[in-house]
């Protein structure tokens, strides 16, 4: 009987100590692992969104070239309203001269030729006549059709001058 006591004594002891062994095992695993987060931390470095305003200064380069047009805006055109209305224009006798000696006007105006002359001067063409026109007087025709109207001074021939009449 003592024998088989022992025996499983020394059963019991050999389990024991085989399961604290195998219990003890598991312990020495200390293994940190901070290696992966270093990886993950350089793996988000891919900002590079510093291009497009390049692409915005070429825009804005190209567009002062558009500045041109506005010279188009010259719409100050009133002025051709105007032909309807006759007018008056004079002509100064002065200095055995007409002043202008050219004059242009248009269908339905009125010349006036006043002398400023202490002589007395004449406006004959081949359409009107004037008397003698003494200082501070004048003469004064309607053209009603257009054309080229040569005049001079019966008294002075060397003083010549034009109405030009357009239609
Ligand atoms: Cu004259």
């Amino acid at each position: 009987m003592k024998k088989l006591s022992l025996l499983l004594v020394m059963a019991f002891a050999t389990i024991a100590l085989t399961a604290c062994s195998t219990g003890s095992k598991p312990t020495p695993t200390p293994t940190p692992d901070p290696l992966p987060n270093v990886a993950q931390q350089t793996t988000p470095v891919e900002p590079p969104a510093v291009q497009p305003p390049v692409k915005t200064d070429t825009k804005t380069a190209s567009n002062p070239i558009p500045i041109d047009p506005p010279k188009s805006n010259p719409t100050p055109v009133k002025a051709p309203a105007k032909p309807a209305t006759p007018s008056t224009k004079l002509v100064l006798i002065q200095n055995f001269g007409f002043k202008p000696a050219v004059l242009t006007i248009k269908k339905g105006d009125t010349v006036k030729w006043e002398n400023k002359d202490s002589t007395a001067h004449t406006v004959t063409s081949d359409t009107f006549k004037s008397d003698q026109i003494n200082q501070n007087t004048f003469f004064s025709y309607t053209f009603t059709k257009a054309g080229n109207y040569n005049y001079h001074c019966i008294i002075h021939p060397s003083m010549t001058g034009s109405v030009i009449v357009n239609p």
